[in-house]
């Protein structure tokens, strides 16, 4: 505790400077909060961009434990929808799977991540919370001492410096937590997936009571429900197309003709008010704490958005961290920041794996590439045997809501 009083004395500083106001900055930001750990969030966005950035919607069943567990989770139960069923539409037609019904008996909560994020915010702030808005991190330095460092170009263009004792990179893919890894001294472990996704956001109800998955020779195509009248969709496109590169007639049209709505009913149209291209790219950052910097959520590692694990994973990330920094700095406890890599790690690649399977159920392989008639005959009997195996449906359901 002397320490940290001496700290507090010159200004800038913090025990710990969390990195990032998206799901893993502001779940740490909170119960560190909730447990009297001195803490500030340096957050590159504005406020109006941060609460409004769609992204992720499908919570997992223990990320709503985890958000109850510490009094987070009184917006996602209010306007939040439960959710349990997905569809499949294929060239062999098309299936439906009951998951609440299936594996552990678990189900999504839907709520969109935007919404997750402001409850958050508020939730910090109301609780007295320091939070620092368009302060962009550059660098943190002296890792390997208990004294590191951020320099911070404020939203005025001034460099500022942060002093803590540690450091939580909670900045996502391009942060500067990663940045700052000593070569060297960590595996980075990238897959490229081959596939992009044009992710896009409709203003227009939901058209299923389902997510939707659709295999179609030209390409996959998703339905995800977002709200009563914003619902996400898939199209797989071409890698290096632009987004801007289809109309909205042509995105409809090609919705329309994936998800075979001659056959299975119409899709509720409505204006595209978001688009953009995104490469299925996943990687792994190895070991997520260096000395006085650790890393968590998008920071530590990228997941294709194929089984929708990403913000899930950032939550419980977020809460091993708070528990680990609060055993260490409150009691002098330093189990929990010692094994904490390897933790998360184990939920990290059963993520990746199941996102990986994921990929590899929904995708066709161009027909023209050598061996893609065999992958694709692969893609197909593993379809069937979602569609007919019980004890694979359970399987299914245990992973795709878990995390
Ligand atoms: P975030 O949410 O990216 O937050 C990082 C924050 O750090 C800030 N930042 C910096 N701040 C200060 N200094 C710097 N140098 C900084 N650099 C960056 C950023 O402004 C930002 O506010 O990371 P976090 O907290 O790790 O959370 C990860 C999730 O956001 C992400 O995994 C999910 O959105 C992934 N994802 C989904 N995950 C799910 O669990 N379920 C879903 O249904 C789901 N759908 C999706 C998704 C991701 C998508 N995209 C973006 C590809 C759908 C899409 C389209």
């Amino acid at each position: 505790m002397m320490e940290s009083q001496i700290i507090r004395g010159v200004g800038r500083s913090a025990d710990v400077v969390v990195l990032g106001a998206g799901p893993a900055g502001l779940v740490l930001g909170n119960l560190l909060l909730a447990a009297g750990v001195d803490c500030v969030i340096l957050e590159r966005a504005t406020r109006a961009q941060l609460t409004t950035r769609a992204r992720a919607g499908f919570l997992a069943a223990n990320t709503v434990r985890v958000l109850d567990r510490h009094g987070l989770a009184e917006g996602l139960h209010r306007h939040g929808k439960e959710h349990a069923v997905c569809e499949f539409r294929t060239e062999d037609g098309r299936f439906r799977l009951d998951y609440g019904g299936l594996g552990l008996g678990e189900r999504h909560t839907v709520y969109p991540q935007h919404l997750l994020v402001a409850d958050l915010l508020t939730h910090f702030e109301e609780a007295g919370g320091q939070i620092r808005f368009g302060a962009e991190a550059q660098a943190v330095l002296d890792i390997g001492t208990s004294r590191p460092r951020v320099t911070v170009r404020e939203p005025d263009g001034r460099q500022e410096t942060w002093q803590a004792r540690y450091v939580a990179g909670c900045d996502g893919r391009h942060g500067a937590a990663r940045r700052s890894l000593p070569p060297g001294s960590f595996r980075h472990h990238r897959h490229d997936h081959g596939v992009s996704w044009l992710g896009l956001l409709a203003e227009a109800p939901p058209s299923l009571d389902a997510v939707g998955y659709a295999v179609h020779p030209r390409g996959f195509a998703g339905h995800m429900a977002r709200t009563p009248s914003v619902t996400r969709y898939y199209l797989q496109t071409e890698r290096g197309s632009a987004a801007e590169a289809w109309s909205e007639e042509q995105i409809w049209a090609e919705l329309e003709l994936r998800m075979r709505t001659a056959e299975h009913g119409p899709l509720h149209r409505g204006p595209i008010v978001q688009r953009a291209v995104v490469d299925l790219e996943s990687d792994v950052l190895e070991p997520l704490r260096h000395g006085s910097l650790i890393l968590a959520g998008d920071a530590a590692s990228l997941l294709s958005p194929s089984a929708a694990k990403g913000a899930n994973l950032a939550v419980l990330e977020a809460e091993l961290l708070a528990e680990a920094l609060v055993a260490e700095l409150r009691h002098g406890d330093g189990d929990g920041l010692a094994t904490y890599s390897e933790r998360c790690l184990r939920y990290i690649w059963r993520a990746q794996e199941f996102s990986h399977w994921m990929v590899q159920l929904l995708h066709g392989v161009p027909g023209q590439e050598a061996g893609a008639p065999f992958q694709d005959a692969l893609r197909r009997s593993r379809l069937d045997s979602l569609r007919t195996s019980r004890s694979h449906q359970d399987w299914f359901a245990e992973h795709y809501v878990g995390v």
